[in-house]
């Protein structure tokens, strides 16, 4: 058995009842220990207080857990050496009982593993600043283009280039959908200069849009770009001074690859004094909102 669902995860799915699945990257890569545990934790609360169930996937010894325990949680957010999982990396881990933290791209293939079609996430990863000369694209657009499933995020980080994170889900077939906004947001800014496809002002409107898709036949995902509570959204003159810096720090340690990442979330926090961690945080809590009143809306179409 290489796949272990959670009994009350089970149960739900087989009764059609709306379930989200969440990611565990963030939680081991992208934040520091202990707000990620707290978020993770605050984020499966949030969802259940919407009256949707909760899925924490990742890869404990091994096993793929859809459901983790809050043990599990803890045990992941303060490990060491535990993997980035990304399609390329399930195989390896599942086959030598390591334990990994799934990125959007594992997540999104496990969900329609095991029958989830909805998924709550901060951001996406995108085609990187200089990817003309790194080819660092990052495996969730491919997944995006291939996978059943929509994924609620904050829109794209400027740590990445927007422009080319666009084009390439258009080359991919992938819809971009503004809830709320004709404006792409930009992860902790709730705008930015770049359009969406469309804007879409309801969680029904989105449960059908999927319906449709899906049952054409048309394979691949569906990003939903949630903008950051105004509240929170973060001066962009700051956080692009911020996200400057962390660039030149990345290169400067010649850092790549699956690195890269999170090493610019850790710097950015660092340079603006943990703002972005707390909008971080505060991004992902309304992404599990919107996600869970998606998922209601398409278990009663469905
Ligand atoms: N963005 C965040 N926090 C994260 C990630 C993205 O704000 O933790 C993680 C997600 O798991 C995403 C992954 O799928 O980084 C993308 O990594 P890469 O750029 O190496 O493809
Ligand atoms: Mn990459």
């Amino acid at each position: 058995m290489y796949i272990k669902i959670h009994p009350k995860i089970k149960a739900a799915i087989e009764a059609n009842k709306p379930v989200v699945a969440l990611e565990s990257t963030i939680i081991s890569h992208g934040m520091p220990y202990p707000e990620n545990v707290e978020m993770a934790m605050m984020v499966e609360h949030t969802i259940t207080a919407q009256h949707a169930i909760p899925a924490t996937i990742a890869i404990i010894d091994g096993v793929i857990k859809v459901g983790l325990t809050e043990n599990e949680i803890n045990e992941l957010a303060q490990a060491n050496h535990v993997l980035k999982v990304s399609k390329r990396d399930i195989a390896y881990a599942v086959s030598q009982k390591r334990t990994g933290a799934t990125t959007v791209s594992a997540t999104m293939l496990i969900a329609e593993m095991v029958g989830i079609s909805v998924f709550a996430t901060g951001g996406i990863g995108g085609v990187h600043r200089g990817a003309e000369h790194t080819f660092d694209i990052s495996r969730d657009l491919e997944e995006l283009s291939l996978v059943n499933v929509c994924v609620v995020c904050a829109g794209v980080k400027s740590i990445l280039d927007l422009g080319l994170t666009l084009e390439y889900l258009e080359t991919k077939g992938v819809e971009v959908i503004g809830y709320q906004t004709e404006k792409l947001p930009a992860f902790y800014t709730d705008k930015s200069i770049f359009n969406v496809d469309y804007s879409i002002n309801s969680p029904l409107e989105i449960a059908h849009l999927m319906k449709a898709k899906w049952s054409l036949g048309l394979k691949g995902g569906i990003v939903v770009a949630n903008p950051i509570p105004k509240a929170f959204s973060q001066d962009e003159e700051a956080i692009n001074h911020a996200i400057k810096e962390a660039l030149i720090e990345a290169e400067k340690n010649h850092i790549k690859g699956k690195d890269i990442t999170p090493f610019l979330l850790s710097k950015v926090k660092q340079i603006t004094d943990g703002q972005s961690l707390i909008a971080n945080i505060e991004l992902i809590k309304n992404n599990a909102i919107l996600a869970a009143h998606i998922a209601i809306k398409y278990c009663e179409i469905d």
